[in-house]
């Protein structure tokens, strides 16, 4: 996979790139990054990129001219297509779901907005795709591209280094993890439950889809709505679920 993010902060990326899961990934050569500096795209000697917005309101927009060039260079570097996602608050938002469908294609090319936004046109004639990370306001694209990134890396077959794979992942069953814990078995009195330390499989695998289940309910109750259970286990969970 050929992953093209196109910003106006390139050095932003490669603190968290050069650490994570995302390095293995590259020196593997399972996926490949190239960062593009945006500014490299402008037409005019000051490498201008925003501009006051038409109409008038506060604040800069990024404009279409350099956003267009850079994605028109970066797309003529590589012959595979893809997505042109676009990180915007106005975009889906992101889950495990999206990221596994990005993960199937062999290119990818992120814009990061900066500023009060971008060209309308980027939106409507360039962007294929729009993507929010969440519903709280960042200060551009950039942390969610990071985001975005590192969940589909670790999509990719051989991207993780254990034998785990990707869809052993919390959300990947819908429902949040049972608590885990390693040694000691007594840590200044706070004892493991017992259950674990029984060497019981079956008895142990049943104690976590309850706590799964348990933790689920009531601290994510509307994943619990979508996730897949027994009409036994549904039971299980209304006479054990504490009250209100
Ligand atoms: C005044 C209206 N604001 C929209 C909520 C303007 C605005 C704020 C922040 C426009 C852009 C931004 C920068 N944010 C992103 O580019 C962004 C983002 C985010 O702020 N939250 C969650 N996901 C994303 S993806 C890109």
């Amino acid at each position: 996979m050929r992953i093209d993010i196109l910003t106006i902060f390139p050095g932003m990326f490669r603190g968290p790139f050069e650490e994570s899961i995302v390095k293995r990934a590259v020196d593997k050569g399972l996926v490949q990054v190239f960062l593009h500096d945006i500014r490299d795209y402008a037409s005019d000697k000051h490498r201008t990129v925003d501009d006051y917005v038409f109409g008038g309101t506060q604040g800069m927009l990024m404009k279409a001219e350099p956003l267009f060039a850079a994605v028109e260079d970066v797309q003529s570097q590589a012959p595979e297509r893809g997505p042109i996602v676009l990180l915007t608050p106005q975009g889906r938002l992101f889950s495990q779901e999206v990221a596994a469908e990005l993960a199937g294609h062999d290119r990818l090319i992120l814009i990061c907005g900066h500023y009060e936004g971008v060209d309308a046109r980027v939106h409507e004639h360039l962007a294929t795709d729009e993507i929010s990370i969440g519903d709280y306001v960042l200060s551009g694209g950039e942390l969610a591209a990071m985001v975005v990134v590192d969940a589909v890396v670790r999509q990719i077959p051989g991207a993780l280094g254990s034998p785990l794979s990707s869809a052993d992942d919390s959300f990947a069953h819908g429902l949040l993890e049972h608590p885990q814990y390693t040694r000691p078995a007594d840590f200044r009195g706070m004892k493991v439950p017992e259950v674990l330390l029984s060497g019981n499989h079956a008895e142990i695998a049943r104690w976590r889809r309850q706590q799964s289940l348990l933790r689920t309910a009531k601290r994510r109750p509307d994943l619990l709505a979508r996730a897949d259970l027994t009409d036994e286990e549904r039971q299980w969970l209304l006479t054990n679920l504490p009250n209100q």
